[in-house]
């Protein structure tokens, strides 16, 4: 079958709930993917930085397989012999007291409130059902119903209600929002993203995050890092939070915690707080299976060895340097924002407001793999394993790009 074959197939038999570009990929190895006639292609999206090992990493894929054949599931009616192996290595890796382990990141988030909710209950002394948990103006984590609830994007929520209560939504990037909310005795938690992703990659003021997390602290308010897509080095440390130094009272992994291999997310907490959820309370079929746990370890172990971390902050920072090149140079682009490999370029606003589309169309076309964001928004984060000369093609590949359309759509103001 060709790619319109297969693209016929999802359109006929597979639910409408998103749009892809219209490439079919069968194969990846590191940053590189090919289509199903062979086409190569660099990727920029890394899966929304669940591959940050780079596709198909063998370290991981062998401890895939090697565990595939021994045991997959017994699910937590019974222990098995990787969970606790995993549950030392991780909270070891990240300083925490206890790991409390699930699929996907939005589980990992639906765990972090429920914790913050019995914490809330019985260990801060907020009266039952009335606990609030604060959430920043464009934050995205997830699809559930409680995720779309503290959602301010209608394309996430708009349809879905009636809406989980005791949510409450401030500005990001802003401190004064914060300690407002802060003064109402019944809020338990602050739930964040260090860095939002899908609002386009928002990069907060710096000191945002240690003043933010300093104000809970003093509000005895749990601070929680949603760092699905910020965390495992994504930005140039192993944490967002590493950034500037702040230790979330509870941690949200998820993504690359896997390295693309499957659904691996986690939630890290001291006893104070994790001890809150007692036998039975919370948990899924799947969390904590042992394929999760040799598969995390395998990608835990990546991040140090490759120091993805390192390189990431090294060729981010060139990376942006050279964007800012073209914005300087060209009208269609008005600027790049990021930190280590995460990073975008926001196109100038046209009248058809889809040219960040059409661009990340021409990407494809040139064998560079990237999807807008929010309309003109170009999200650009390529697995952390890229070397010099992969981003210096990307950096040429966009450029040019970008000159074509510069030339071709002169962007009229929306
Ligand atoms: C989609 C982007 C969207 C996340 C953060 C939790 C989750 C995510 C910061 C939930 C998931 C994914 C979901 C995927 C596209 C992608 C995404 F931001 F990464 F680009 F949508 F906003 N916290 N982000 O970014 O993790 O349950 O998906 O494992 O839903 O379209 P999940």
């Amino acid at each position: 079958m060709n790619s319109q074959e297969y693209i016929n197939l999802e359109d006929k038999y597979g639910a409408h709930n998103y749009h892809p570009l219209d490439v079919v990929i069968d194969h990846g190895k590191g940053v590189w993917v090919w289509d199903v006639e062979g086409k190569k292609y660099l990727d920029f999206l890394s899966a929304y930085s669940a591959v940050n090992q780079g596709h198909c990493h063998p370290k991981i894929i062998s401890a895939l397989t090697e565990q595939a054949q021994k045991l997959t599931l017994t699910s937590r009616a019974f222990y098995n012999s990787v969970l606790g192996e995993y549950e030392k290595f991780i909270t070891e890796y990240f300083g925490y007291d206890k790991v409390l382990p699930m699929n996907t990141g939005v589980e990992g988030g639906e765990t972090a409130i429920k914790l913050a909710r019995k914490w809330a209950y019985s260990v801060k002394g907020i009266e039952k059902n009335k606990a609030k948990v604060i959430f920043a103006e464009g934050n995205f984590w997830g699809r559930t119903l409680a995720a779309v609830s503290s959602s301010t994007d209608p394309d996430c929520y708009e349809g879905f209600g009636p809406y989980m209560p005791g949510f409450e939504i401030i500005p990001y990037n802003n401190l004064q929002a914060l300690e407002k909310a802060l003064e109402d005795s019944t809020v338990c938690a602050f739930m964040v993203e260090p860095i939002q992703g899908e609002a386009g990659v928002v990069v907060p003021a710096q000191g945002y995050l240690k003043k933010a997390y300093d104000l809970c602290t003093e509000k005895n308010v749990l601070f929680i890092a949603d760092e699905v897509q910020t965390g495992l080095c994504r930005t140039g440390k192993m944490l967002a939070c590493d950034h500037e130094n702040v230790k979330p009272d509870i941690l949200i992994l998820g993504k690359a915690l896997s390295g693309g291999a499957m659904p691996v997310s986690a939630v890290l907490a001291d006893d104070d707080i994790m001890l809150t959820i007692k036998p039975g309370q919370h948990g899924s079929t799947f969390g904590g299976n042992p394929l999760a746990g040799k598969v995390g370890i395998a990608a835990l172990k990546v991040l140090k060895e490759e120091k993805l971390a390192e390189n990431a902050e090294k060729l981010g920072d060139y990376f942006r340097q050279e964007m800012q090149k073209i914005v300087d140079e060209l009208d269609i682009v008005t600027l790049v924002r990021g930190k280590g490999l995460l990073n975008a370029i926001v196109i100038k606003p046209t009248k058809t407001g889809k040219i960040a589309w059409d661009v990340c169309v021409e990407f494809k076309e040139m064998g560079l793999l990237a999807k807008p964001t929010h309309g003109d928004i170009i999200r650009f984060a390529p697995p952390l394993i890229i070397t010099k000369d992969e981003i210096d093609w990307a950096i040429d590949t966009i450029k040019n790009v970008l000159m074509k359309f510069e030339e071709e759509n002169i962007p009229v103001q929306a």
